[in-house]
């Protein structure tokens, strides 16, 4: 049979499962995850390899409407979205009934690609709702292909995967066949350590945080690294560090039992907290943490 290969992009509203999908889908923790909006920041690409077939899956930040720079380059990965696509997959989760998003709407209902629609989340759901979302979907895409899923217990996505890889185009690989993403090591020690800040710390502190791994050497048996927590404010630094260090310390504890999964391999991991104005409405700054195009 002939190689198939092609790029997949997940888009939709926030919180409703695309990372979820995309590390059921990869088999790896690739995309962090928790129950707060705009855990995902960057796009990023999971890739899965079979012998006659290579899907390049890319996870999206949810669709918002941007409110400051590091929010209108997110925007712009997801608007990337569509541009390469071979086959979009359009997650809502189960209740949902429109995108926030209305020009995004529209662009999913004409686009000329396949467009798999994925009502997830159905393990929340009973059979009446989920017969009645179906047909709600049904008539505002009517184009797409829709499949109920549970991401979160694997319900249905082996059987979406398979479609997927029905729909890719005859093509040779686009990536190293061995290769599992397109972003380096450091970029995951960053991420494992911001899922911990997102979900240990309230309110603003969380989307005020950006990580930088300054060091990162592979030993035989041991990978040694020293990350930067940059802040905006000076009092949030000091509720980053908490009481005596400890909050930090948690950080650190969870973020390294995280890595040493992530790596296979011992981790040495030494974190510190740096002030670092206005990183978020500063091109400059948003340029060297990766965000602009
Ligand atoms: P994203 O913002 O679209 O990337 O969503 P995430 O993958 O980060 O998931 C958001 C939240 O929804 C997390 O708390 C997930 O555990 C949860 N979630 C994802 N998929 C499912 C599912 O199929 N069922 C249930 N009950 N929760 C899910
Ligand atoms: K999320
Ligand atoms: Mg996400």
């Amino acid at each position: 049979m002939a190689h198939k290969a092609g790029f997949v992009n997940i888009i939709g509203n926030p919180n409703v499962g695309k990372s979820t999908l995309m590390n059921a889908f990869v088999g790896e923790r690739l995309s962090i995850i928790t129950s707060k909006a705009q855990t995902t920041r960057h796009r990023i690409l999971g890739i899965v390899n079979g012998e006659d077939f290579q899907a390049v899956l890319s996870d999206t930040p949810g669709i918002i409407k941007p409110a400051y720079e590091l929010q209108a380059s997110m925007m712009d990965f997801v608007k990337s979205a569509f541009e390469d696509a071979d086959v979009l997959v359009y997650m809502v989760e189960i209740g949902e009934q429109n995108l926030k998003d209305e020009a995004f709407f529209r662009k999913i209902i004409h686009a000329d690609i396949p467009v798999l629609l994925l009502l997830n989340k159905i393990d929340k759901s009973h059979q009446e709702q989920l017969e009645s979302q179906v047909q709600l979907w049904k008539e505002k895409v009517p184009k797409a292909e829709i499949y109920p899923i549970s991401a979160l217990e694997g319900f249905n996505v082996a059987e979406v995967f398979s479609r997927i890889i029905e729909l890719l185009p005859e093509s040779p690989a686009f990536y190293p066949k061995d290769s599992l993403t397109d972003k380096p090591e450091r970029f995951f020690v960053n991420e494992i350590i911001r899922e911990k800040i997102l979900i240990h710390y309230k309110k603003e502190i969380p989307y005020s945080v950006e990580i930088e791994t300054e060091e990162f050497f592979e030993e035989e048996k041991i990978i040694r690294m020293r990350s930067v927590i940059m802040v905006e404010r000076d009092t949030q630094k000091g509720i980053i560090i908490g009481h005596k260090g400890n909050a930090l310390k948690r950080v650190g504890v969870e973020a390294r039992a995280d890595l040493e999964k992530f790596f296979g391999k011992q981790v040495h991991i030494e974190l510190y907290v740096k002030v670092n104005k206005n990183w978020r409405s500063n091109d400059r700054q948003l340029k060297r943490f990766g965000y602009s195009k």
